[in-house]
């Protein structure tokens, strides 16, 4: 039939624009054009956000040309395809991250500004997509980057959740949740496809039938919820290629419930079918602990599913034999929150395709790769039995015949070891029955990847030791990285600029090993002027947010010393308040002399606290009462400032890392998997004042350890530290400042009473006694540092300059080589 249609596919060719064009009155006519026809606005009088919406909408136009070509160039070439799936991505604003990647900023910049608008000015119009937690989601998003970046074949699967992660709001120091309908203006960087939808089933039964001879089983769904997608389109840096970031969302299904509609009320029939829509409505905001909500396993199950479709259907276009599948498809879960796309797969391929065990079964242990992002026992997710069984019996059958399967095995390998294969098991018996889904995914996975050095020991050594004693080959790690793309170019414009001076190319923005090139000027005179403006422009725009925020004003002066990522109390947030504590009560027992030696700080705090987490919602209730007493001395003034800066996010995130002259990363070791957030402090050329944990180790290496500010106890110290409990002395400093919050130095003494039971005496189990000197003195030789300025901007030019194997194109190209066996598949200009 193309025949018959091609003189209308060439009429309709010779009618449009082969591309669009980027001169400045093109632009021009286009904004405007979508000023009154998309935002239907008058040309004449339209608003900051108004011209935002015309400016993203001429944006996406050029962006979905090249997403287009991508799409149809994978088509043509049909290469091995990695899908990403991920039930969370912290994508944060679009704009200029898209105009950036498609290297059209400066031509809409000067098109904006020939019609009176500042590009920045509408850019800050934009909201944050934050359908996310935290370092995984984020994770994810610069790993979209990257993967677009570096031309690879890949499809990202998550969920298009109506609310976002909360909003954070303080009242009176108390965190207060808000939701984050974030949809609400519209979402110009999605395209909704009405046609692409699967049917995604749920309840009922299985029944035994017999089809050509052979016993089969049949899931009768007892609910059926329609699953729509919306496509985002990832557009890569230097490059055509733009990606697809599919989001499904839950819509009722025509066929539902179709009996309802005939027996009973209508309007109660309709007001049920919009029960389905509550799918996809909201993000659980509580990271790492596993809550056993049957709307959160619906959520897991939903996206697993229509994901899971749309690959088949993918792959059923152009192939015929099954075992040609492995040679095309590479799944990825990222954490176990996907992990239910092993038992989808195995199903359809039984139930659906008609496969036996034993060709199914091989095809998924080649095709599974699964990446773990946590350290803790607890903070591995477990699905009750009886949960699982009534939404999902036949994935709960699959489940215990893919156990039955290995535990037969294994007592051939292992003997009868019971403790060992009652350790190993999917299912966990006892007084609930649980599925451990950790345990699932390595058994099905090819491989099992940590994401820092750290984190792959623990994991080899304790989490999974089991596993990694019977197959060593699975385990590997890719130690986490993060686009330069974002947390350099969108964020930091400046130093982006300074860098490219230096390098004399911009090439480090594609190719971050160019940056250890500025290791040479690193004694530079002339740099050092630069660098150092650089970081007051930088400092400057975070202060006036500060006062814009807090009505505080803070010394340009100051070291700007932060800490920003959520609230936990491994993350000890909680150390660095007393520490701070401790700064105050020393500068107070000073005389006039003695204070003219003390560097003057601004300690900046942030981070949101799960909704259902007490005590790190006292953490944060103490850092405001303890700012409201220091910022108000007028005897301290300048010395210390304290500031907890509200609803931390991505967009507040790229204002704040530039802005920061110290980092602070204090988890106890062996408790943060890896940490990403100091790995955008280090690009940025922030210096990191750290724990040896998780990716920190190895930025030492990187950087060297005078470079950094490491204290505390090692990974493999804290076991011991713990054990000695109750005998271990903790310093007289820590003892005072903790004492001060028990007699009610700032109030609330009652309230904060549990929290100081938290951490003296036997129950300090994240050990904040045991690391307070070694903390302390940390910070003081970062004070030394600062004070002498030529010093502390070498170690800030060092820093940056050996940032380049945390960016997350190195840590994609390892999984590509490595874990996906996957190709890049670069789209022709
Ligand atoms: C985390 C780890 O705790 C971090 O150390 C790690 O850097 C990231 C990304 O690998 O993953 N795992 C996890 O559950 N979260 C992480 O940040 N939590 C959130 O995303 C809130």
């Amino acid at each position: 039939d193309f025949g018959e249609r091609k003189g209308q596919a060439e009429r309709m060719l010779g009618l449009m624009d082969v591309f669009l064009k980027n001169d400045p009155i093109s632009l021009q006519k286009d904004i405007l054009h979508h000023v009154e026809y998309t935002v239907a606005r008058s040309r004449f009088s339209f608003d900051d956000f108004e011209a935002y919406q015309a400016l993203a909408h001429s944006v996406r136009d050029r962006l979905i040309e090249r997403w287009h070509d991508t799409l149809i160039h994978f088509k043509k070439e049909d290469p091995k395809r990695v899908y990403f799936l991920s039930l969370e991505f912290l994508m944060g604003r679009s704009l200029s991250n898209i105009v950036i990647n498609l290297g059209i900023r400066d031509q809409f910049a000067d098109a904006l500004s020939q019609l009176g608008f500042d590009f920045e000015v509408l850019a800050e119009q934009e909201g944050d997509a934050c359908l996310g937690n935290g370092g995984l989601a984020r994770l994810s998003a610069c790993q979209m980057d990257s993967l677009a970046t570096l031309d690879y074949p890949a499809v990202g699967y998550g969920l298009r959740y109506q609310y976002g992660l909360f909003r954070q709001v303080i009242v009176d120091g108390f965190q207060h949740e808000q939701p984050d309908y974030w949809l609400n203006f519209g979402n110009p960087w999605e395209i909704e496809r009405v046609h692409i939808t699967y049917p995604v089933k749920f309840y009922g039964t299985v029944t035994d039938e017999f089809l050509n001879g052979e016993k089969c089983k049949v899931w009768v769904p007892g609910e059926m919820v329609e699953a729509v997608a919306y496509d985002n389109p990832i557009p890569g840096y230097g490059t055509r290629n733009t990606i697809n970031l599919r989001l499904w969302a839950a819509k009722p299904s025509d066929q539902h419930d179709m009996e309802s509609f005939n027996t009973g009320d209508y309007v109660d029939a309709v007001v049920n079918r919009q029960r389905a829509e509550s799918i996809s409505s909201i993000l659980y905001p509580d990271d790492r602990s596993y809550q056993g909500k049957e709307l959160r396993l619906k959520q897991q199950y939903f996206f697993v599913s229509a994901s899971v479709q749309d690959i088949f259907r993918r792959f059923k276009d152009t192939h015929k034999k099954f075992d040609e599948f492995p040679e095309k498809v590479a799944l990825q879960l990222n954490d176990t929150h996907p992990s239910l796309a092993i038992a989808e797969v195995m199903r359809v391929l039984l139930d659906e395709e008609h496969l036996s065990w034993h060709r199914a079964w091989d095809i998924i242990c080649k095709i599974f790769s699964f990446t773990t992002h946590t350290v803790s026992p607890e903070g591995l997710e477990k699905i009750p039995v009886d949960l699982l069984g009534n939404l999902l019996p036949r994935h709960l059958q699959i489940i215990y015949d893919i156990n039955f399967n290995f535990v037969e095995e294994l007592k051939k390998m292992i003997g009868l070891d019971y403790d060992r294969l009652t350790r190993m098991s999917i299912v966990e018996e006892g007084a609930v029955k649980n599925i451990r889904m950790a345990n699932l995914s390595v058994i099905c996975s090819h491989t099992v990847n940590g994401v820092s050095r750290l984190h792959s020991e623990l994991l080899r050594t304790k989490l999974f030791k089991d596993f990694y004693d019977l197959w060593p080959h699975k385990f590997q790690y890719k130690t986490n990285g993060v686009t330069q793309r974002r947390w350099i170019v969108v964020s930091n414009p400046s130093l982006c600029a300074l860098i490219s001076k230096w390098l004399g190319t911009e090439a480090w923005i594609r190719d971050i090993d160019l940056l250890i090139g500025l290791r040479d000027y690193a004694t530079n005179a002339e740099l050092h002027q630069e660098w150092k403006m650089v970081k007051k422009v930088n400092k400057i725009r975070l202060a006036e947010y500060i006062e814009a925020m807090s009505g505080l004003k803070v010394s340009l002066d100051a070291m700007f010393d932060v800490q920003t990522k959520r609230i936990h109390e491994y993350k000890r947030q909680l150390l660095n308040i007393l520490g701070i504590i401790h700064r105050y009560d020393c500068i107070k027992n000073m005389d006039k002399n003695d204070r003219k030696n003390v560097v003057p700080r601004v300690c900046i705090i942030g981070g949101k606290a799960a909704p259902g987490y007490e005590i790190a919602k006292k953490i944060i209730k103490l850092c405001h009462v303890v700012a409201e007493r220091i910022n108000n001395d007028n005897d301290i003034g300048d010395l210390l400032k304290l500031v907890f800066i509200p609803d931390y996010n991505v967009s507040v995130a790229e204002m704040v890392i530039p802005g920061a002259d110290l980092s602070q990363h204090l988890s106890t070791a062996g408790h943060e998997a890896s940490g990403t957030g100091s790995m955008k402090f280090l690009m940025n050329g922030c210096l990191l004042l750290a724990t040896a944990d998780g990716s920190t180790i190895e930025m030492v290496e990187e950087i060297g350890q005078d470079n950094m500010f490491l204290f505390g106890a090692k990974a493999h110290e804290v076991v011991a530290l713990r054990k000695k409990g109750p005998t271990l002395k903790v310093p007289l400093q820590f003892s005072r400042v903790v004492r001060m919050i028990r007699d009610g130095h700032f109030g609330f003494e009652d309230y904060f009473k549990s929290l100081c039971d938290k951490i003296e005496g036997t129950s300090d189990y994240f050990l904040l006694g045991a690391d307070f000197m070694s903390y302390l003195e940390a910070q003081a030789a970062a004070d030394k540092a600062f004070v002498d300025e030529e010093r502390w901007t070498k170690m800030s030019i060092l820093s940056a300059a050996g940032s380049g194997r945390f960016s997350s194109d190195r840590t994609i190209q390892e999984y590509a080589e490595n874990t996906w066996d996957i190709q890049p598949c670069r789209c022709p200009f």
